[in-house]
Order: structure tokens, then sequence, then C-alpha cells
């Protein structure tokens, strides 16, 4: 049986193990290592909700706290859990300026690992849902670990992408290219069980999420288009409800479930917004794509975007598919 003709179907509540398995089982090529890679974002995504559990604690158990500790330990978890993993030849974190350096005589696989380790960190403190935006690429180079410049790479160059989603449940959503599957942490079994099998966007939806105290530095086409969602009119279903959380995983979760639509423009002070390319908006719009949505800097596709630097920032419009494409009109002009 060709890897294109094996689809699991109907296998919900099996966990994230035996469905990395029997995906593996349809790829007769494939060595485990990728596998592996996801089962051990699993296992990071476990340790660091077990952490975040205690969060609130902290402050009254007398741990010292400073600025976005979560942040560092999440990140922390993250190289831990990476760094002798032998599964990855690259590790960059939206955190640290530069890649971590992974260990030179030590074995490394073929992946190329970039990640958010806490997405949404300032939510922490007022117990409010975070996440963790990961993007995987594969290193073509000849032996060796791959330079800086080589882990900037266009979005659509990505083998897998995906998201943690510390809300009130932990999640573990993610595609590798032919569908996006979501799985649930059962806490008291500690496995990840398929929950969101082959998830499907609706192509509109009725909901909006951004960040409206910043309207008045964002470009006109994109005050026009908040203003029309916010119109009554039926055969529309406007107005949309707004819905905000701070957390762009959580946000877009929403959406990949719901529709809607996910913005972070430009604004004055900051034309290319506040979100990374490599680190939030490549890998949140592959898994949009893969579940029939649309991702757009408002005027190209994300995936498309030529990077120049690790931590370049991109305006981000992502959701479903009709709800962007509108969003798109606005903002070029033609409404
Ligand atoms: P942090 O991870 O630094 O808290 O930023 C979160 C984030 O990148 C994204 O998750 C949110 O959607 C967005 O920033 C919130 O930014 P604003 O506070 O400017 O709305």
């Amino acid at each position: 049986m060709g890897a294109r003709e094996y689809t699991i179907m109907g296998r919900t509540g099996i966990t994230l193990t035996r469905f990395i398995i029997e995906t593996q089982a349809g790829h007769p090529a494939a060595t485990g290592e990728f596998s592996a890679l996801l089962a051990q974002i699993g296992l990071a995504g476990k340790l660091i909700a077990h952490d975040l559990r205690r969060a609130g604690l902290i402050q009254i158990l007398g741990t010292t706290g400073g600025v976005n500790v979560q942040g560092e330990a999440a990140n922390e978890t993250f190289i831990k859990v990476f760094q002798y993993s032998g599964l990855v030849c690259a590790l960059a974190s939206e955190e640290m300026e530069k890649p971590v350096q992974l260990p030179e005589n030590w074995p490394h696989g073929k992946y190329m690992l970039l990640f958010d380790p806490l997405d949404g960190s300032s939510n922490t403190d007022v117990n409010m849902p975070l996440g963790a935006i990961f993007s995987i690429l594969r290193y073509e180079g000849k032996g060796g670990l791959p330079s800086a410049p080589e882990l900037v790479r266009k979005g659509t160059e990505q083998v897998a992408a995906g998201y943690l989603m510390y809300g009130s449940s932990t999640m573990l959503v993610f595609t590798s290219g032919q569908s996006v599957n979501g799985f649930t942490l059962d806490p008291g079994i500690g496995e990840y069980l398929l929950s969101h099998e082959n998830i499907r966007m609706p192509a509109r939806g009725k909901v909006y999420a951004v960040n409206e105290g910043n309207y008045h530095k964002w470009p006109a086409g994109t005050r026009r288009y908040i203003d029309h969602l916010k119109e009554s009119d039926k055969a529309t279903g406007r107005p949309y409800s707004s819905r905000y959380s701070g957390c762009l995983a959580a946000d877009v979760h929403r959406m990949l479930l719901g529709g809607g639509i996910y913005l972070y423009p430009g604004e004055t002070d900051k034309p290319e917004g506040k979100l990374r390319l490599l680190y939030e908006a490549n890998p949140l719009a592959m898994v949009v794509e893969q579940a029939g949505g649309r991702a757009s800097t408002g005027t190209m596709r994300i995936l498309e975007v030529e990077p120049k630097a690790l931590h370049q920032r991109v305006p981000l419009l992502i959701g479903s598919a009709e709800d962007v494409s509108l969003a798109e009109e606005f903002i070029k002009g033609k409404r």
C-alpha cells in the first residue's frame, strides 16, 4: 500500500503513540525519526503543562518570579527535551536571538525545529490560555549542522507544523502535510488521545480576533474591514462576535474549530506587526491551510513570503478562507 492510499479512518480515541505508529506504517521509507520527533514534542507539552498547572502557586509558595519566568522555563524544557535527543540538527527558539548550540560530537537527525515555547506568556499571571507553536523543516545539507542562515526558509518548505495549547485541557494539534489532527491530553493516564480527527475549517465564521485597542494605528483598509464586520446584516451573518485571548495559538484554535478570522496587522509604529514569520505565522499558516483555511499578510500568502531573518515579523490575517479573502479585498482597497 502506498503512502497516498493510506488513511486513518474513524480512530477517535486512539493514543498519539498508536496514531504515530500507524501513520508511519503507511510510509514504508520512513526511518521513524519524524515519529520520534512528534512524540518528543508531546513530551515537552506534558512537562510544560505540568509546570503551568502550578504557575498560580508560584507567588503563594514564595518561589522567585521574574519577567516571563514561565516563558524561560518552557524554553528550557524544549531545549532539554531536544538538545541530546539525536533527533534534530537545529533548534531555534523565538525566545533566543541565535539558534541553540547543539553538541558537535553527538548524533543528530535531519530535522530542524523552530519553536515559540510559550505563546501568550502574559496570560500566565491571570490563568488564561497559553500555547506553544512549532515548525519542522528538513535539512538537506551534506553532513554537519546547518548554519543559522540555513534555518531561514520559506513556509512552503515546512514538512510539519503545529501547536500545543494549554487551556481547560492540554492539546497537541499538528499536520504533516496531509490532514490536521488534534489530540487531547488525558491527565489521568498521561496520554494524548485523538479527539479532533481530520479537522476541516468552515469556509466562513462569525468571530474575529484582533487587539482592537490598536485600531487607530492600523492601515485604513484594516479599519474599514473591522468596521464592516460590526455592521448589522443578516444575510452575511454580521455583526461578527469579537473574541481575543492574547494567545495566538488559542485564538487560531478557536478559528480552526469554529471558523472566523484572527488579525495582527501592521501598525503605524510597527509596519510589520508583532508576530514572527518563522516561529508563529508560518507554522499556523500550514495548519490552517491544511484544514481548508487561508493565511495572508493582507497582500500575499504567508507561506510564500521570502524570509530574510530568523526573527522577522509579518502582518498576519489567518482563518476561514472566505473571511481572509474578504479582509484582503479591504486591505487592497477593492472595497
Ligand atoms: P507573548 O508570547 O510575548 O505574550 O505574545 C503573544 C503574542 O505573540 C500572540 O500570542 C498574541 O496574539 C499577541 O502576541 C498579543 O499581542 P498584543 O498584546 O499586542 O495584542
